[in-house]
């Protein structure tokens, strides 16, 4: 249910909180005492956490909504839904995303290719439809864009995976110019490899195959993310940290990954 929320606290909208990165960064806001709007289609998991967050943090206001960002009808009636009072978005993190399996072009099932781009491209557009507006009518306001170092990079069988996070880059930097007049940051965190769910989703609950790419190396787990995010948030006003490549120690680049047996 939809309460009242105090306009004087800090308001985050994360997209995707049900699971990995999107979770870790709802808990650290919570923990930084900031009221939370959470996002997924996994009702469950956000009532959830929803519910654990106001247990643990009385004082912190949370709403669970659940849609799907393919959905554009339904990202629009959740979000334009909300009262002014949770409209008054301070932090948006465009988190929500995936890939779905490692194949070259031309042999990738074209329906991957259509959830990948509605996921992480026109999702992320979506939802930034309607919460952009809401900062500019405040004068302030911060998007924090989850891209990856396939957005900077690419590699062969992930042709349409870093296809969509190049998108995400770009559509960073010219949200970045286009808001730039209204005092909204945009930033783009990009990370490497991120020991969450998002392998057992490309390998479609093939969580053997999963599991091995992360093997002979120590990943980055959600929360080191989510201190990302954290501090990016939370700079002064007047400072803007507009792009963090955060890998773990045993990745240099895409193709250049250290394993030890
Ligand atoms: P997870 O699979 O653990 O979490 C993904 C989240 O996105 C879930 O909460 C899921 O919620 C949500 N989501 C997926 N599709 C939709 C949808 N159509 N509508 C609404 N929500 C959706 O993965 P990560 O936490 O690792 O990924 C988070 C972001 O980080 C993604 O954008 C990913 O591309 C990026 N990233 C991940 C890296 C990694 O190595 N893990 C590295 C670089 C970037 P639900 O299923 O309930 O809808
Ligand atoms: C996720 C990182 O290396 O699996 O963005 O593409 S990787």
């Amino acid at each position: 249910m939809m309460g009242k929320r105090n306009v004087d606290r800090r308001l985050a909208l994360v997209t995707g909180a049900t699971a990995g990165i999107g979770e870790a960064v709802a808990r650290r806001f919570a923990a930084e005492d900031w009221d939370l709007v959470l996002t997924g289609r996994r009702s469950e998991r956000l009532i959830a956490l929803s519910q654990e967050l106001a247990e643990r943090f009385p004082q912190v206001s949370v709403l669970a909504l659940t849609f799907d960002v393919c959905d554009e009808e339904a990202t629009f009636a959740a979000l334009e839904g909300l009262s002014e009072d949770w409209q008054s978005v301070d932090v948006l993190v465009n988190n929500a995303g995936l890939s779905q399996s490692l194949e070259p072009v031309h042999r990738q099932d074209p329906a991957d290719w259509d959830r990948m781009i509605d996921t992480n491209i026109k999702g992320l557009l979506r939802v930034s439809r309607v919460v952009a507006p809401w900062m500019r009518r405040r004068g302030r306001g911060h998007i924090i864009n989850l891209g990856s170092i396939a957005g900077k990079e690419v590699y062969a069988n992930g042709a349409v995976y870093c296809a969509t996070k190049h998108a995400v880059e770009a559509i960073t930097r010219s949200m970045r110019m286009e808001l730039n007049p209204d005092r909204i940051k945009v930033g783009l965190i990009a990370p490497g490899l991120v020991e969450t769910e998002f392998s057992i989703v490309r390998f479609k609950g093939d969580r053997e195959r999963a599991a091995a790419v992360y093997h002979g190396l120590e990943p980055l787990v959600a929360d080191d993310i989510a201190d990302a995010v954290w501090y990016m948030a939370s700079r002064p006003a007047h400072v803007h940290v507009a792009d963090m490549l955060i890998l773990p120690t045993a990745q240099a680049s895409m193709g250049q990954i250290t394993r030890r047996p």
